[in-house]
């Protein structure tokens, strides 16, 4: 009797837990994903099928004419809202005693911004533009052969590994109030389709693409149990059919989400909007048809028009791109200000008088764009 009981109890606790996720019927890759993080992954299916995440790099450290000022955020100056979704990088968190990131932001206060932000039922993206383990140079030191020195057996895999745990040590102090591990969208190893990056396409075979990001992966979540990881595979532009998309791609048991990176440059007098929304339409639908295939979600993961120039980018080239696809979100880069380098405005999201801000807020009352008060509203961390 005692028996049966207890096995009534389990049947009973199994079909909970599958109609826990039945719903939306999709898992991270991560089996042993937290309990937090299957269910945001479940939220966003539900989510993208009605709008995206409006997402920006480091907003809350800094804007286009401030630096680390509390609760500052140029989106938030622009439209009264904060962003739905927060981008930040490692970049530099591989090197020792290294405090700040390759963009100057602390990783302390990193931490505190992700809390803060998940604490008002925002999203966390997570790149890192790690340096060149073989050479020593920056991410952009993009010598073939340094991928197979961090593989198993190359004269850079134990070095590697320590700074995965350097990674692993900082994603795995990123908690809630109830000490549970924030969910977040991790995106290493980007733009893999371009050649910029050491670990970029000109730069190691398809084959060794696939065994760093398996080897990462598998290290992350299995050895240092870093369970609150959704993978982001993501390219640039390059691909121009679902097979030169996918020639990296590292398995359904590794990615979760397929993305990808576009910027629309040039002059705005000479530039045909068209364009950007031609080449963009080509990679979404690409994505629409892989992740349709092999039941995962798709994302815009980085994009924008340097210092906006053109005052209605947001509905006019943005949203048209966008129109008719499910993604779970769209980024825009960092808000930089002058950039002294490039001798540049470099910034993706308006600013308070910017001249694309009034279309921005257009942007922002659109039913399709989720920024913190509708992603909130969402609550993409509570099972539905
Ligand atoms: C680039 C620029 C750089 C920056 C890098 C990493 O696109 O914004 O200034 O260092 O991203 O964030």
């Amino acid at each position: 009797m005692h028996k049966q009981n207890g096995n009534f109890i389990l049947v009973l606790l199994l079909s909970f837990n599958s109609a826990l996720f039945a719903q939306h019927n999709i898992a991270p890759c991560d089996k042993d994903a937290t309990k937090e993080t299957k269910v945001l992954y479940n939220n966003l299916k539900r989510s993208s099928g009605k709008g995206y995440l409006f997402g920006h790099q480091d907003d809350l450290a800094y804007g286009v004419n401030w630096r680390y000022e509390k609760d500052r955020s140029d989106v938030k100056e622009s439209c009264g809202d904060y962003p739905g979704l927060y981008g930040w990088d490692l970049g530099g968190i591989e090197k020792d005693g290294q405090e700040t990131n390759l963009d100057s932001v602390p990783f302390d206060k990193m931490r505190e911004y992700i809390k803060s932000a998940y604490k008002r039922g925002g999203v966390i993206t997570i790149t890192w533009h790690l340096n060149n383990p073989m050479t020593g140079g920056n991410a952009w030191d993009n010598k073939p052969g340094t991928v197979t020195s961090v593989l198993p057996n190359g004269a850079k895999h134990d070095l590697y590994k320590t700074w995965l745990d350097k990674v692993a040590n900082f994603i795995l102090t990123l908690r809630g109030d109830k000490n549970e591990l924030i969910p977040i969208l991790f995106r290493p190893y980007h733009e893999l389709s371009g050649s910029w990056f050491w670990w970029g396409k000109n730069n190691c075979a398809p084959e060794e693409f696939k065994s760093l990001w398996q080897f990462t992966k598998k290290y992350l979540s299995d050895i240092k149990k870093c369970h609150n990881l959704i993978y982001v595979y993501n390219t640039g532009t390059e691909p121009k059919t679902k097979a030169a998309y996918m020639e990296r791609y590292p398995g359904n048991d590794m990615a979760d989400i397929l993305s990808f990176d576009t910027y629309q440059g040039g002059e705005p007098s000479s530039v045909n909007n068209n364009d950007y929304i031609n080449n963009a339409g080509v990679l979404l639908n690409i994505i629409d048809s892989a992740a349709a295939e092999n039941n995962k979600l798709t994302a815009m993961a980085e994009t924008g028009y340097e210092a906006i120039p053109y005052a209605t980018w947001w509905t006019d080239v943005l949203q048209k791109a966008l129109n008719g696809h499910h993604i779970a979100y769209v980024l825009v880069w960092r808000n930089h200000g002058y950039q002294e380098q490039t001798k540049r405005m470099h910034y993706y999201a308006p600013y308070k008088g910017q001249v694309s801000q009034n279309d921005f807020m257009k942007f922002y009352n659109s039913d399709k764009t989720y920024f913190e008060k509708d992603a909130a509203k969402e609550k993409l961390y509570r099972v539905h």
